[in-house]
């Protein structure tokens, strides 16, 4: 559907391609399984349609959607995308796939390629995920290897849910707060992806404009925001974490006691529930999403700035403060540095953490795109260093990316182009996608590894018989 913005939507790489949307008319959602708590969706399907399906159909069943509930749910989970009910790891949760290769034949993976009896489905294809021999599934993720047209997805029995917020008071509290949450999670003790939110994005999810509460050109100081949060129902802490409780009331009430154990090791911390908090506050948001409710509160924050565009830097990081410190210092001096605010969101698991920076941007001032580029850039090439790595990235900053995983001898970057010219030999789909170059393409400047985004600000695209 084009709906990952922050990724590069629709656009695709090389000027002068055809863009197939998959989005308008492959929407149907071809199954929903009751009994095995399954669906089977073509690209077209959002998590808003699916959602009213479930709810037309009356059925006990959660869909697990993004922040923003526009996108398609095939094409988020095969962008290993993520959601934040008990099945936000959504490429872990999808069951079966059907592929349209770059010559044309058809696959189905997993259970899928053994024939239903008299030509149906096979029963178990939405059921178990690898079927025999390799699997094959991961190869079709942030790849152009081939054009997914089907997909299985499981989906999670209603149950009870509590969310929450846990506020900190020190800035400096960040390190402690991942120490507390690692076990936490690694106890299944959080049963989803909560949130670790800086009170900035109190501000931010107000919908208000940053001119609102700052009205001279360079980032907020903190002590504004300070003053605006005092204001604010939080209050003037540092750092809000958002999670969510699952299960009957006696569990939600025995687990919201351990988690509140754990953060009292942090002096100050706080815990709110949405009863706690007025109608608007963001907190009802998470509600919705964490149960299952797709919703579109988050593109609020795109009031931030003028004409606002937006840009992810999603590094993974280890759980650990040590870790997420180091990586917090480069991102906080980087945006110093190019005068951007910081704008925070670690996804935080048991092992590694999402940390998602949204970098918002007047998109009418060439200024303002030309620092948001060489901040990714930036930030891109001094967390490499330190051997942390993105899970996804804009298509501008593929290439950097793919690069950055470059052990042995790019022995990672070989192997995928040994796949890309095997079944797509005449480099047909989507050149360039995930940093993967059919043999046509490659080594002949295609790549953007250094300022080219910027130079491509007059607006005649980039390749090499562009410039
Ligand atoms: C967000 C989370 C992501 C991502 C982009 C944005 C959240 C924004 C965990 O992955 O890739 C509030």
């Amino acid at each position: 559907m084009g709906r990952n913005i922050g990724y590069g939507g629709t656009a695709p790489r090389v000027p002068g391609s055809v863009v197939i949307d998959l989005g308008r008319r492959m929407n149907r959602i071809l199954n929903i399984d009751a009994e095995n708590a399954s669906c089977l969706v073509e690209p077209g399907v959002s998590y808003f349609a699916l959602y009213e399906e479930i709810q037309r159909q009356k059925l006990p069943l959660w869909i697990d959607t993004p922040d923003v509930g526009g996108g398609s749910v095939l094409g988020n989970a095969i962008d290993r995308g993520v959601g934040y009910t008990p099945y936000g790891d959504h490429f872990a949760n999808h069951c079966g796939l059907e592929i349209v290769l770059p010559n044309g034949e058809l696959l189905r993976t997993g259970m899928g390629s053994l024939p239903g009896k008299d030509g149906v489905d096979n029963p178990t294809w939405q059921s178990f995920q690898p079927a025999y021999g390799p699997y094959s599934d991961g190869i079709f993720s942030q790849s152009n290897f081939g054009i997914v047209v089907r997909m299985g997805m499981w989906l999670m029995p209603e149950t009870g849910h509590q969310s929450y917020l846990i506020t900190f008071p020190r800035d400096e509290d960040f390190p402690a707060i991942i120490e507390a949450i690692r076990p936490l999670a690694q106890q299944r003790v959080l049963g989803n992806i909560p949130q670790l939110r800086h009170v900035i994005q109190e501000l931010a999810t107000t919908a208000q404009p940053k001119s609102a509460f700052h009205s001279s050109p360079g980032p907020i100081p903190r002590e504004t925001i300070r003053q605006h949060a005092s204001c604010l129902p939080v209050g003037d802490v540092s750092w809000v974490f958002y999670g969510t409780q699952y299960g009957d009331a006696a569990s939600i009430s025995s687990q919201l006691s351990l988690i509140e154990g754990a953060f009292a090791a942090i002096p100050g911390a706080k815990l709110r529930l949405p009863s706690d908090l007025p109608p608007e506050h963001y907190l009802h948001s998470r509600v919705s999403v964490c149960s299952g409710v797709p919703v579109l509160r988050e593109l609020d924050w795109l009031n931030w700035v003028p004409n606002a565009a937006h840009l992810f830097f999603s590094p993974i990081v280890p759980t650990r403060g040590r870790d997420a410190q180091a990586v917090h210092d480069i991102v906080v001096r980087l945006h110093a540095k190019y005068g951007f605010d910081l704008l925070p969101t670690l996804c935080v698991a048991g092992r590694e953490m999402h940390y998602i920076v949204n970098i918002v941007y007047d998109r009418a001032s060439v200024d303002e795109k030309r620092r948001a580029a060489a901040l990714m850039r930036e930030m891109i090439a001094e967390t490499a260093a330190e051997g942390y790595g993105e899970y996804r990235t804009h298509i501008l900053f593929a290439d950097m990316v793919a690069r950055t995983y470059s052990w042995g001898d790019n022995a990672l970057m070989r192997f995928n182009e040994t796949i890309k010219d095997a079944l797509d030999p005449n480099g047909i789909l989507a050149p360039g996608r995930n940093g993967i170059w059919p043999k046509r393409f490659r080594g002949k400047g295609w790549e953007i590894l250094g300022t080219e985004v910027e130079d491509a600000l007059d607006g005649k695209g980039i390749g090499p018989s562009l410039s």
